[in-house]
């Protein structure tokens, strides 16, 4: 999660969305408060809370399109085909934290919630045991880590950037990321600039982002003004990847 570029307000939109969009600066990270989530305002799918949960599907289902400079993404729609209970869990019990950065001359709200899970860390459902499980399985660098981001709203985003930090910024890494809740669009452009593609995530989909990817092209979450529902991403990814 090297440069991704961050703002609170709407103008983070054009940011976001457009081709002309300034790579971010490096910037300090203030983490702001632990974060009680309204569930008032949750999620309205209906909730499942069977037990054991259906397992992934299989991902030799999973659907790849190659990219130019050696990058390739891995889509599976449904690969989680009951994630209710999960992402309702991740919701209520995640200790969710807010934060700052700064940027150019001021400092602003990250637009989304946050909580990370270094390898070894307990995570919170065992759906995410499992999922890194199968992905470990069925490519071929383990997967170690797992950060999870909250947009509860359009208004939260992810701007462009590459998962470039540390080993992602000079080998070919996997960074696969599954999608609860409402639908938002992952946006892939070359880095440099070039016309971007367009993934809509739903609930329970995968998109994995595999070889040069995360240096050659950024990808991003932009904010939309419809209205949509939360949204949680969970990001699976390598040692020494950010
Ligand atoms: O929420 C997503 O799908 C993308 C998240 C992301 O790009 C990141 O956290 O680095």
């Amino acid at each position: 999660m090297n440069d991704k570029t961050d703002t609170g307000g709407l103008a983070a939109h054009a940011i976001a969305g457009s081709q002309s969009a300034r790579p971010a600066q490096p910037h300090p990270v203030e983490r702001v408060f632990e974060y009680h989530v309204d569930m008032t305002t949750g999620f309205q799918g209906a909730l499942d809370f069977r037990d054991p949960e259906p397992g992934p599907v299989p991902l030799a289902r999973a659907a790849r399109t190659d990219l130019a400079h050696g990058a390739w993404v891995d889509v599976l729609t449904g690969w989680l085909p009951e994630p209710d209970a999960l992402f309702d869990t991740l919701v209520r019990e995640v200790p969710w934290y807010a934060e700052r950065r700064a940027m150019y001359d001021a400092v602003v709200d990250v637009p989304r919630l946050l909580k990370f899970y270094a390898e070894g860390a307990p995570l919170p459902h065992p759906a995410l045991v499992n999922a890194r499980e199968a992905l470990t399985a069925h490519y071929p660098i383990p997967f170690a880590t797992v950060g999870l981001c909250h947009y509860r709203d359009g208004g939260d985003s992810v701007a462009w950037h590459g998962d470039n930090s540390g080993r992602g910024a000079h080998e070919d890494t996997l960074v696969a990321i599954l999608s609860l809740g409402a639908t938002r669009p992952l946006l892939l452009r070359p880095r440099g600039g070039g016309e971007s593609l367009r993934f809509p995530l739903s609930h329970g989909d995968l998109l994995v982002m595999g070889g040069s990817c995360q240096r050659t092209w950024e990808h991003a979450i932009p904010k939309t003004r419809k209205p949509v529902g939360p949204r949680i991403s969970a990001q699976f990814r390598p040692r020494g990847v950010r």
